[in-house]
């Protein structure tokens, strides 16, 4: 029988996060654990008999195995084709792009993001609809609920398809197309951005270092910064994949990313310096001697969008992360335009896109992205930015001050507290909550408290409600404090804590968060007692 159905029974725990399924690579290779989820998937989306489905990963650990394993149930359960970025590598702004260029029914994203990759590290698998974008919530459930009461499963008993070859192959009677990973995305970037000035630049006295992190964007920015755009060869470091990520945690951020930091702070740094993460979703961004955080890098793009060819005839609104600062708020309200106010994680930017309310978004954990695609993208941010450079063509650091001298400055930090007992983490955030009624009104870190709640949205397209994303302490003046468990880690909890504070002093923008912020983090430990509970005096992570 070339097409056999295998019995199983549901396995507990693969309810999607944040951002997909992830758990250890051990879990995923246990019997019919992937099998269960993709088939939940297939269960659950819909006729997906004669459709097309895009098919790829950031090339971590057990990659390629998962999927000759889905190519498989694909042709069984009646997909007629299937794209497959080549090697099996598709990074997830790609894939966003290659489910819309295609008009696929959706795809399958095999990424655990920056998670550390290897034998003993983690993986994932993330469902992103038709649009191109994470699946909603509505859909996620409902895979979740169909691992639940999961049987069988379908799978093509055939050889394995040769995914280092380009070109169309047939499994079972469905096409296998195994595809170029990176020309589509390199093509829409083109369509985006001003290449030429772009290239100008890079050609002046500019310099540029781009960390791949040994992960997925690897190819995608040696293609588009140093092919395409003539950047000297050597510009992408750490541009080769691998498996493992060469053991390292391709998280762009100030602490994961040292070794780029590191060389934007030396005596002779570039003017520019970016890195991205292990499925090439994030970014972030420095210039010489200066580390922009994300929700300003957010607020900057909305603030010069005309200056991009895509964005010339200006933005129809932005959206951010509950999390993210408010510095973008304040362009919106210059620019006329409306701002919305998310939970956490991408998929809830798709419908405000679909119905063209917003074209920027971002989160404050270095992801921004536009309508173009329908997942955050870093190598388009860092595109974004050498374009805004290229126009104006002043330093990061002085676009900044300008900025911020025009719009004030939003001090922001967010804190990581990574690996902490999962009761506990609870018990943090409850401790919060149990002050809710007493902190009211009351004077904390020298500022007025005007709310506490347990953020909650109500998507203003399908009305769906999602709730519990996030307890906020919000002040008077605009400042908070939030705190939100992560939804993406796979061992212990992961606690957040974000800070901001609002100052339109221009004679105080030069300081530094972490000492803008200091009695707000007070505040902070003092009201969740996270030290106490916890047993940590310094977080393991500060933005
Ligand atoms: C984190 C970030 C969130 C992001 C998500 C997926 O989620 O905070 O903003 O959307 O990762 O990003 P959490 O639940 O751990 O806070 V990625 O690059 O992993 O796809
Ligand atoms: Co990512």
């Amino acid at each position: 029988m070339p097409i056999k159905s295998i019995s199983t029974q549901p396995i507990q725990g693969q309810r999607p996060g944040t951002s997909g399924l992830r758990a250890k690579v051990k879990t995923f290779q246990q019997p019919h654990y992937l099998e269960n989820f993709v088939q939940a998937v297939f269960d659950s989306i819909g006729d997906i008999h004669g459709q097309t489905l895009v098919l790829g990963g950031d090339g971590r650990f057990y990659n390629r195995e998962a999927i000759q394993i889905i190519l498989k149930m694909a042709a069984a359960n009646g997909f007629a084709k299937v794209l497959v970025g080549q090697a099996g590598i598709l990074s997830t702004p790609a894939a966003s792009c290659v489910i819309r260029k295609y008009k696929a029914f959706g795809g399958l994203i095999l990424s655990a993001s920056h998670n550390p990759a290897g034998p003993n590290e983690d993986f994932g698998i993330k469902y992103n609809i038709g649009n191109g974008g994470p699946a909603p919530e509505g859909v996620t459930e409902a895979i979740y609920a169909r691992t639940l009461n999961i049987t069988a499963y379908q799978i093509a008993d055939c050889a394995d398809i040769n995914l280092d070859k380009l070109g169309t192959f047939e499994m079972q009677g469905m096409q296998v197309e195994v595809i170029d990973a990176v020309a589509d995305y390199a093509e829409l970037m083109q369509s985006i951005f001003d290449f030429d000035a772009i290239r100008e630049l890079l050609a002046q006295d500019f310099s540029l270092t781009f960390d791949a992190m040994h992960a997925v964007t690897g190819p995608y920015a040696k293609m588009i910064l140093e092919d395409m755009l003539g950047a000297p060869q050597g510009t992408v470091m750490n541009g080769e994949p691998k498996d493992d990520f060469n053991g390292g945690h391709p998280d762009p951020n100030l602490t994961y990313a040292h070794e780029l930091v590191d060389i934007l702070y030396a005596d002779d740094a570039p003017d520019f310096g970016a890195a991205s993460d292990g499925d090439g979703d994030r970014n972030m961004i420095l210039g010489n001697h200066f580390f922009v955080t994300p929700s300003d890098s957010l607020a900057v793009m909305a603030a010069n969008a005309t200056l991009v060819p895509a964005y010339k005839n200006g933005i129809a609104g932005v959206a951010r992360s509950m999390p993210t600062s408010g510095a973008v708020d304040r362009v919106a309200e210059a620019l006329g335009i409306d701002c919305f106010e998310t939970p956490t994680g991408w998929k809830f930017f798709g419908n405000l896109m679909d119905a063209g309310k917003v074209t920027l978004c971002g989160e404050e954990s270095f992801g921004t992205g536009s309508n173009h695609v329908r997942e955050k993208d870093g190598l388009w941010a860092v595109l974004f930015w050498l374009n805004i450079l290229a126009v104006r063509q002043e330093s990061v650091e002085g676009v900044l001050a300008d900025h911020w001298a025009k719009y004030g400055r939003n001090f922001y930090s967010r804190h990581d507290y990574e690996g902490v007992d999962s009761a506990a983490a609870t018990q943090v955030l409850q401790n919060v909550r149990d002050q809710f009624d007493n902190l009211q009104g009351k004077t904390l870190a020298g500022r007025v408290v005007k709310l506490c709640d347990d953020f909650a949205y109500t998507d203003p397209i399908d009305g769906s409600v999602s709730t519990n994303q996030g307890v906020r302490i919000l002040f008077e003046d605009g400042s908070r404090i939030i705190f939100r468990l992560s939804g993406t880690g796979t061992s212990g909890a992961t606690i957040r804590i974000y800070l901001e504070s609002y100052e339109a002093d221009t004679s105080k923008h030069g300081l530094d968060a972490q000492l803008a912020l200091a009695d707000m983090i007070e505040a902070a430990n003092t009201v969740s007692k996270l030290p106490e509970l916890t047993g940590r005096n310094k977080p393991t992570v500060i933005t």
